[in-house]
């Protein structure tokens, strides 16, 4: 396994203040990317809340300025600082959320981004069923879909963990909602946290997934940068790699022991397991 070539390493990064925990980067942009290029990553995945408040060009003079290029767009600030979601009992909550995703796609266009749907799916309110928000879950990610391929952007949608959401844990319960909407600008975002949680076994799930996997996640087992849990991402990657993907892999992980030793230990990490002379 040799993809010294071309590695593909990103990491999240909030454009603004965030309460999501399990990004590193929040908040100054430029004094952000500048350490990010400087650790060596090639790419930075874009939490963004309302991308109407990001300026595209001041956005893509600092990705010029430090040759980084944007994989995916994440949409989960969306939920955990407004609220809005695809299961709200709510029409209009439900309409405002597929708003916000379209909104994304301009910009996720631009950049040759997916835009990911993970926590915007919300979870099932009490005296809703979960038919009820799988079928709302389905009508929302069937109008996105739409949109998206009018704008030639594919979706990535991310199975999450109980403790998050009620809704789509498991990898084959995404693959079963791909099926069910039924649009080919939709595949699956994949993340090692997640699938440590939900998956009986990560590595036949990764290859089940197969080419629906569009991008990729990592954060160890307990959910600090590769290499400081008991994840085996050599295991973890060489099937990933096996199904043909060639996409990023983007570190999504807490700020511990702080944001920049996390960063860069990963990266470190992510290197040398990623280089054939460390990998069987
Ligand atoms: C949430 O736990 C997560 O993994 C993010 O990627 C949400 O979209
Ligand atoms: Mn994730």
């Amino acid at each position: 396994m040799d993809h010294t070539s071309e590695l593909k390493l990103s990491i999240v990064l909030s454009t603004h203040q965030a309460q999501f925990e399990a990004v590193a980067f929040k908040g100054d942009l430029e004094a952000n990317l500048a350490k990010v290029a400087g650790w060596g990553y090639s790419g930075v995945e874009l939490a963004i809340r309302d991308p109407d408040l990001v300026d595209g060009e001041v956005l893509d003079g600092l990705l010029r300025r430090y040759s980084l290029r944007v994989p995916a767009i994440g949409t989960g600030q969306a939920w955990g600082e407004e609220r809005l979601s695809f299961t709200s009992p709510d029409r209009a909550v439900r309409e405002a959320a597929v708003r916000r995703i379209k909104r994304h796609l301009p910009l996720a266009h631009h950049l040759n981004a997916f835009v990911i749907i993970g926590l915007i799916r919300g979870v099932t309110p009490p005296g809703q069923s979960r038919t009820e928000s799988m079928k709302f879950l389905i009508g929302c990610l069937q109008e996105c879909a739409e949109a998206a391929s009018v704008e030639g952007v594919c979706l990535a949608f991310e199975p999450l963990n109980r403790y998050e959401t009620d809704l789509v844990h498991t990898v084959s319960e995404g693959l079963e909602l791909i099926r069910q909407v039924d649009a080919n600008s939709l595949g699956l975002l994949l993340d090692t946290f997640h699938m440590n949680i939900e998956e009986p076994d990560i590595e036949e799930s990764i290859q089940r997934a197969g080419e629906n996997i569009y991008h990729f996640h990592v954060a160890d087992s307990n959910r600090w940068y590769p290499g400081a849990g008991h994840l085996d991402f050599r295991k973890i990657f060489k099937a990933l790699y096996s199904t043909g993907y060639t996409s990023w892999i983007s570190g999504e992980f807490l700020p511990a022991p702080n944001a920049d030793s996390a960063a860069e230990l990963a990266i470190k990490t992510l290197t040398r397991m990623l280089t054939s002379e460390n990998s069987q």
